[in-house]
């Protein structure tokens, strides 16, 4: 079943163990790659950064030369042991008032799991003599291109990989290794045939094309990116604070596979968020709770930037905790978090509020906008 360090193919029954140890350790699907080039990821990387459908977005974009070659980054690699964990977990009830929502991946730390059964199966090949490294959410592999090569699931037109008979809401890693390990021969034929409601139902049309999404438009992004955000995007943002799932709970094969949520998850759930109480705490207070997403610079401002908009979207202009902590923002030493109060004050018909003595442009830009 499986010699000692050999480049001798392995039969099947040495991937069997493998798959058992990622199914132990929190897996819930694991399959085997080939480690060549991932040419069409590396194609569609510089065609749609070229394309400007990347918006500034580095990540694997970065360098898809090295994002896309397994072999840079385990030198001698042969095979990517892929695995999937789902990420549903069942949904705490939306407590009342002025609620954020967060995307279901980020309820939790699910890269964590994921990371200990790919280590326990990094442990089993170096154990028997191989080099293995893992690898999730990292940019030295492109994810789903991988899991798509192991066989685990197809391209949705939402450019999420579906998993059969689950869909899509699964977290994905890889083991890149110097094992020999048969791969998976055929992929998983396409399960999408002429629907497209992910494409009608995306709140910004950011899904351009099947399988293609515009950054510069894609929610998702838009919460991650530093700077002001696009005006126009604001509303259909809603009461997102993290994360976007639309384009994933209008998918008919989603959502149909639910993780028994442990004691531990259901403590730590953090599926709505009290946009108030973001807004009033402190920058420790803050990164102590979410500084495990990913913030640029790890920067709460973005937070609160966020948790503004939002606020402007679902808040009660006539509540006066709203309005204690829109005075507070409006003159907050940040013109980034002044611009957005301004708007979010605007949403909620206070302009009563705004003062229009700020000399900073992007403040102005907002005044102007709201006073149209
Ligand atoms: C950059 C990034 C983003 C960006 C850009 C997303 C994107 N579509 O590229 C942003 C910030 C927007 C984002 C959002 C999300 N992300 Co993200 N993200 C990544 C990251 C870091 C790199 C992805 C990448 O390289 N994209 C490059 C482009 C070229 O890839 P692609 O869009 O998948 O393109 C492929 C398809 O177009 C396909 N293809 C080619 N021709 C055709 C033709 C047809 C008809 C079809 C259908 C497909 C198809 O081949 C292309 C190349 O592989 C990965 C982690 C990683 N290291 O891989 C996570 C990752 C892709 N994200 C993930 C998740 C969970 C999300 C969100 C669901 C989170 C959320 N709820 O907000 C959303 C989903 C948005 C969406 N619809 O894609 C998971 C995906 C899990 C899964 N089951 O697919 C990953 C794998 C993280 C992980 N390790 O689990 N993400
Ligand atoms: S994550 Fe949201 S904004 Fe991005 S493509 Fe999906 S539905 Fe559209
Ligand atoms: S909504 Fe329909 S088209 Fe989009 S990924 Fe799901 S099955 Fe495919």
């Amino acid at each position: 079943m499986r010699p000692q360090q050999t480049s001798e193919p392995i039969d099947d029954r040495y991937v069997d163990v493998l798959r058992a140890i990622g199914l132990k350790f929190g897996a819930d699907h694991v399959g085997i790659a080939p480690a060549g080039v991932m040419q069409r990821a590396r194609d569609s990387l510089i065609v749609r950064k070229q394309a400007g459908l990347a918006d500034s977005m580095q990540f694997t974009y970065r360098n898809p030369i090295r994002s896309t070659d397994p072999n840079a980054a385990v030198k001698g690699a042969q095979a990517m042991v892929v695995a999937a964990r789902s990420y549903v977990l069942s949904e705490p009830d939306r407590p009342a008032g002025a609620i954020g929502s967060v995307a279901r991946y980020a309820w939790v730390d699910h890269y964590e799991p994921l990371r200990i059964a790919l280590k326990a199966i990094v442990e089993r090949l170096r154990s028997d003599g191989f080099k293995a490294v893992a690898f999730a959410d990292d940019n030295s592999v492109v994810d789903r291109e991988a899991a798509w090569l192991a066989g685990l699931g197809w391209f949705g037109k939402n450019a999420n990989i579906l998993l059969p008979g689950s869909g899509s809401f699964f977290v994905l890693g890889s083991v890149i290794t110097t094992a020999p390990l048969p791969v998976a021969t055929a992929p998983v034929a396409d399960g999408c045939g002429s629907c497209q409601r992910c494409i009608d139902g995306c709140p910004t049309a950011a899904i351009v094309a099947p399988g293609v999404v515009d950054a510069g438009r894609c929610l998702a992004w838009l919460l991650q990116r530093p700077g002001v955000f696009p005006r126009q995007f604001r509303a259909a943002l809603g009461d997102r604070i993290y994360g976007c799932d639309e384009c994933q709970i209008v998918c008919p094969p989603t959502v149909r596979f639910e993780r028994k949520t442990s004691v531990n998850e259901s403590k730590h759930i953090q599926a709505w968020v009290p946009l108030l109480d973001m807004l009033e705490a402190s920058d420790d207070a803050l990164i102590d709770s979410y500084g495990r997403w990913y913030l640029a610079d790890r920067n709460p401002m973005w937070l609160r930037r966020n948790a503004l908009i939002a606020l402007g979207n679902v808040g009660d202009g006539t509540d006066v905790r709203v309005g204690a902590v829109l005075q507070r923002y409006l003159v907050d030493s940040e013109p980034m978090l002044r611009a957005h109060a301004v708007w979010a004050a605007a949403q909620l018909g206070c302009h009563h509020m705004l003062a229009f003595t700020d000399t900073d442009p992007i403040v102005i830009d907002e005044l102007v906008a709201a006073a149209s």
